[in-house]
């Protein structure tokens, strides 16, 4: 007996060695410094809190606030944080606008409260931008709200508002940096490189800086990572992921920082995802159908309300401008493939928000109040995805119908994975029972609701796995 047993561990010792070396030859493993730090997605307290935060908002507040879009006369189309770069115009000449930063109706509790009002569980905050300036008062540049005549800490202010709103901060963090004489955007001399790595010195100290000035901060988005200078210095990257991550236990990066030894970004040479959480989907989402490999890793999408402007531009109507409904179904899409969704505020000059984002942060409220539920803590429900809307599943298991398209026939669709039966789905926010019929082998008709909800709405499925169909079906023979 003894001797077979181990002739039987013996025997699977091997066939897993001859496995996994067989594995490894397929995938020919090129060794990195500077690759992936997770295998997977990360599991801690804090990576769980930031999913399940799941809907975000995005602040874009900088000295382009003031001349939105606007430069001697003439009207820019494109963001309007970029006019700098449009209107080319010159450094010294840009940051003479620190001269009229003076923001009187900047409310940093009032902004938490809109925030909250619209149900985000999260703020990512610009505090430099491309341009350079700093909301903070730097001990690194002069370009800082300390040298305007508003002389307050800004970011000190909003720290403190959100975070007593129970609303989590993130920062965003430009690399890229048009004030800075030692920014490159290549490295082609020693020159360069002695200018750059005085550069990136002066980026280590503004990060170390926001980190110990603010340490409730659960996460640092960069930006403006894509230059060559960066991706020849993938070591860099990988340093800073650890200095916060030591800095800040629990602080969650995304993938846009990062470089590989081979200048990779976002994945690594061997194809994995660096940083925390993908980054990549600015102003798009993946394709509910061919994408579902997102369904693999964390990630967080962002979106602006018109086309293309995060910060504020005083002509909103240069581009189409998305609908509530619009940017609640992006929400929904987003988190139906188990991602996160930030919509973005470019809140003007003088501190206040523009009319147009106070009336979407409430109608947005309005609908998260009512079906937060189905948003909220909520991951890809492993259903194949249906012509009415989206699915998402909850932490107990139970699965939600997001409808956003009403249909004709009164019957929405319901296909299930194999073993997955419907039990009973009702009608979220209210008592109503929703009719269910088995129509073929894992397929039902879920009736929508007697009275029309008309506007997207949730139908709560009480689901049983490992259950086959009740009737008895035979496939068609072709
Ligand atoms: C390009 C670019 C930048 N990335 C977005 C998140 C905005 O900050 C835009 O200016």
């Amino acid at each position: 007996m003894k001797g077979t047993k181990r002739i039987i561990t013996l025997f699977a010792l091997l066939t897993a060695i001859s496995f996994s070396s067989s594995a490894q030859e397929t995938k020919k493993e090129i060794p990195l410094k500077y690759g992936a730090t997770n295998e997977g997605k990360r599991q801690d307290p804090a990576m769980q809190k930031f999913r399940d935060n799941r809907l975000g908002v995005f602040i874009h507040w900088g000295l382009y606030a003031i001349p939105g879009g606007e430069w001697n006369g003439k009207v820019y189309n494109g963001a309007a944080e970029w006019l700098k770069s449009w209107a080319k115009v010159p450094s010294d000449e840009w940051m003479q606008l620190m001269d009229q930063w003076n923001p009187t109706r900047f409310d940093a509790k009032k902004w938490a409260k809109t925030a909250k009002e619209m149900g985000a569980k999260y703020v990512k905050i610009t505090t430099k931008h491309h341009e350079g300036f700093c909301l903070w008062p730097s001990k690194y540049t002069s370009y800082t709200v300390a040298n305007t005549p508003c002389k307050r800490d800004l970011l000190g202010e909003m720290v403190k508002a959100y975070n007593d709103e129970g609303i989590d901060v993130h920062f965003y963090f430009s690399v890229m940096d048009w004030s800075h004489p030692d920014y490159r955007y290549s490295i082609k001399s020693a020159a360069d490189s002695i200018a750059f790595s005085r550069f990136l010195t002066f980026t280590d100290n503004q990060l170390k800086e926001l980190a110990t000035r603010y340490p409730t901060v659960k996460d640092f988005w960069f930006d403006g990572t894509w230059d060559a200078s960066i991706k020849q210095n993938g070591w860099w990257t990988a340093h800073v992921e650890q200095m916060l991550k030591e800095m800040l236990p629990g602080v969650t990066i995304n993938s846009h920082l990062r470089a590989d030894d081979n200048g990779k970004r976002h994945f690594d040479s061997n194809g994995r995802l660096m940083g925390d959480y993908e980054s990549g989907y600015e102003r798009r989402l993946p394709d509910p159908v061919k994408d579902l490999k997102v369904t693999q890793w964390d990630w967080e999408a962002c979106m602006t309300i018109p086309e293309n402007q995060w910060g504020y531009h005083k002509d909103w109507s240069l581009s189409y401008v998305k609908t509530p409904i619009e940017v609640i179904d992006r929400i929904v899409h987003a988190v139906s493939m188990g991602g996160n969704m930030v919509v973005n505020f470019g809140p003007k000059g003088d501190g206040d928000f523009r009319p147009e984002e106070k009336e979407l942060a409430t109608a947005i409220g309005k609908w998260m109040e009512r079906y937060g539920e189905a948003v909220y803590a909520c991951d890809y429900a492993g259903f194949e995805k249906q012509d009415w809307g989206y699915y998402t599943r909850g932490k107990n298991g139970e699965v939600y119908m997001i409808v956003f398209n009403q249909p004709y026939s009164k019957q929405l669709i319901v296909k299930t994975p194999k073993g997955v039966s419907v039990e009973k789905a009702s009608l979220m926010g209210t008592k109503e029972n929703i009719k269910v019929v088995e129509t073929a082998r894992n397929e039902y008709n879920v009736s929508v609701p007697k009275k029309n909800p008309s506007e997207p709405y949730v139908i709560r499925l009480q689901i049983q796995t490992n259950k086959g169909s009740k009737g008895s079906y035979r496939d068609a023979l072709t």
